[in-house]
């Protein structure tokens, strides 16, 4: 989709007030029937009027009053909320995440509207200092959430079809009143999920991420909280691609009078290139990726990755096949040789102390996905100078696997 614009919510959204909702209520329970208002009370009022708040309250507390008492106290907490705002409100309290989408979206120049039933949302802004394009008034829709009326109103003002707009919520009424309008519904929390949002998350600081990827930019890889990306191919995702031709691994094929014929004549063929995300060099943190092996051969030897063992001699690494067919060679630094089939769909475990080389076989591109320790580094220059002890070769129909001595002599390895 085309995002044109962007309607959030507010608490529980772009700001934490739900402290401040806690503290009036507990300061009016206490005061008037000196009741200890507790967490697990608080949540049954969540994203729901103040005046129902009340009645629920009453319920749960046992409290006898006159429906106009429980309709003054809701009053009352409300004005010692409206004073915490006023008081002690900050940029605390905005939502992690929520500055860096907001900047996002400007940078991308799409408005960002607020849909709030809180009459408390303009003031809130402007003491956070928060500019958005347009600030829906609750009062001037008929129908409150889970109505679309508030979106619905948010998109008018702008001249947008709801299919142009997203709206992001974290509360059940709110999801749905998305949902009503037609629009693509961010969801924070267990609500979203229940509610069918498009996108769910599980915190607002993964909502740069996401629209991120509604916006066709390169994703947003937080590497301390974890975070999620497609891994289509070929791929937008990859933060760090490199491309291998001909020219620069010349002196790891055999046929060396081939190679120089071709580089001669300007033919320098991609053999592979490969895909991988820019991870933290560090021990717990994983370096992952996606490689594509074309097919072909020099003279008659398959196309090949380098290889390599890696700095840390003991790093395992998982292979795993999309597609096409071939082999992962590998040696041990003690002489073991070990191959194994990549084949679509089976995963592939190139253990400690071996160095691994892909092949490819077949007559499809090899697409295999990676995963290693992400401080491991790569050795490629005990391959390079010695390169491995075997070799694969398609003749005719046939793959033929051979040591890499067999009819070399005077050539390089
Ligand atoms: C893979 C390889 C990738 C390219 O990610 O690095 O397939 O092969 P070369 O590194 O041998 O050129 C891997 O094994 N990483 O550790
Ligand atoms: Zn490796």
């Amino acid at each position: 989709m085309e995002v044109r614009l962007v309607i959030f919510d507010l608490d529980g959204v772009v700001v934490n007030t739900d402290e401040f909702h806690f503290m009036a209520w507990e300061q009016v329970l206490l005061n008037k029937w000196g009741i200890c208002h507790t967490r697990g009370a608080e949540d049954l009022t969540k994203g729901i009027p103040r005046y129902t708040c009340m009645e629920l309250l009453a319920k749960h507390y046992h409290i006898a009053a006159t429906p106009q008492e429980l309709h003054r106290t809701a009053d009352e907490k409300n004005t010692v909320y409206q004073e915490l705002l006023r008081t002690i409100l900050s940029q605390q309290q905005i939502m992690p995440g929520i500055m860096e989408t907001l900047q996002l979206l400007q940078e991308h120049n799409i408005p960002i509207a607020l849909a709030s039933s809180s009459h408390s949302a303009a003031f809130i802004l402007e003491k956070l200092g928060l500019n958005f394009d347009f600030c829906v008034d609750p009062d001037s829709v008929t129908h409150g959430k889970p109505a679309p009326d508030i979106y619905l109103a948010a998109a008018s003002h702008f001249g947008l079809p709801p299919e142009a707009c997203v709206g992001v919520e974290d509360a059940a009424s709110g999801i749905a009143s998305i949902r009503a309008a037609g629009m693509f519904c961010v969801g924070i929390g267990m609500p979203a999920l229940e509610g069918g949002a498009d996108a769910t998350v599980s915190s607002t600081d993964q909502l740069p991420g996401v629209f991120a990827s509604l916006l066709g930019l390169p994703p947003f890889l937080n590497w301390f909280t974890g975070f999620s990306v497609a891994l289509t191919f070929p791929s937008s995702l990859t933060t760090q691609t490199t491309t291998r031709r001909l020219s620069h691994m010349a002196g790891f094929f055999r046929d060396q009078a081939t190679v120089k014929e071709l580089l001669e004549q300007g033919i320098d063929p991609i053999i592979y290139e490969f895909h991988e995300l820019a991870a933290p060099k560090h021990p717990g943190d994983v370096s992952f990726g996606l490689t594509t092996l074309y097919p072909g051969n020099i003279g008659e030897e398959c196309f090949m990755t380098k290889g390599h063992f890696h700095q840390i001699l003991e790093t395992g690494e998982v292979y795993y096949t999309l597609q096409g067919s071939g082999l992962l060679l590998t040696e041990h630094t003690d002489g073991t040789v070990r191959w194994f089939p990549l084949v679509p769909g089976s995963a592939t475990y190139a253990a400690k102390g071996f160095a691994h080389r892909m092949v490819n076989t077949g007559d499809k591109p090899l697409i295999c996905f990676f995963a290693y320790r992400a401080d491991a580094g790569h050795d490629y220059n005990t391959i390079g100078l010695s390169g491995l002890q075997k070799r694969v070769f398609r003749r005719g129909n046939r793959i033929e696997i051979e040591s890499a001595n067999v009819r070399a002599k005077g050539e390089i390895q």
